[in-house]
Order: structure tokens, then C-alpha cells, then sequence
């Protein structure tokens, strides 16, 4: 099994992405946090359906590993990767 806070490189532009969404900075995408991100991912891409609350509820503690209930910008893209 591998380390849960195994650590990856996370470039500069994922950095940012993630800042951008860490609206109290506190170096930590909560659940609501979270929804803003894939909110905006959706309208984004027009092509996708609405993912339902339960699904991103369930996405987040899929990949919160280590059930802080935070994402950790590597914990997020893992998520997203
Ligand atoms: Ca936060
Ligand atoms: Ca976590």
C-alpha cells in the first residue's frame, strides 16, 4: 500500500488551480470547495451532465484518504488526474 500523504509533484498551474479554490487559505479544498471546482468544470464543458450532490459527496471521500475531511492539493489531483 502506498503512503497516503505520499507526496507528487504538483506543478505550478495545478498550484494555482488549487489556490484559486482554496477560498479561506487554508491550504485545504473542503467539500464545499470543492463543489465551487467542479461546478465550474461543468459549466465549462457543455458537454457534460449535472453531477449529482451524493456523487461528489461520495468522489470526495473516496479521495480524501486520509479522512480529514479536507482534500490536500495531492490528495485533489489524484482526484482529478
Ligand atoms: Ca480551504
Ligand atoms: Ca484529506
Amino acid at each position: 500500500m502506498e503512503n497516503a500523504e505520499e507526496k507528487r509533484e504538483v506543478s505550478e498551474m495545478e498550484q494555482w488551480i488549487f489556490d484559486n479554490y482554496d477560498l479561506n487559505n487554508n491550504g485545504k479544498l473542503s467539500n464545499e470547495e470543492a463543489k465551487e471546482l467542479l461546478k465550474d468544470i461543468e459549466d465549462y464543458d457543455f458537454t457534460s451532465e449535472k453531477i449529482p450532490v451524493e456523487e461528489i459527496d461520495a468522489w470526495f471521500a473516496k479521495w480524501d484518504t486520509n479522512k480529514d475531511g479536507q482534500l490536500s492539493v495531492n490528495e485533489f489531483f489524484r482526484a482529478i488526474a
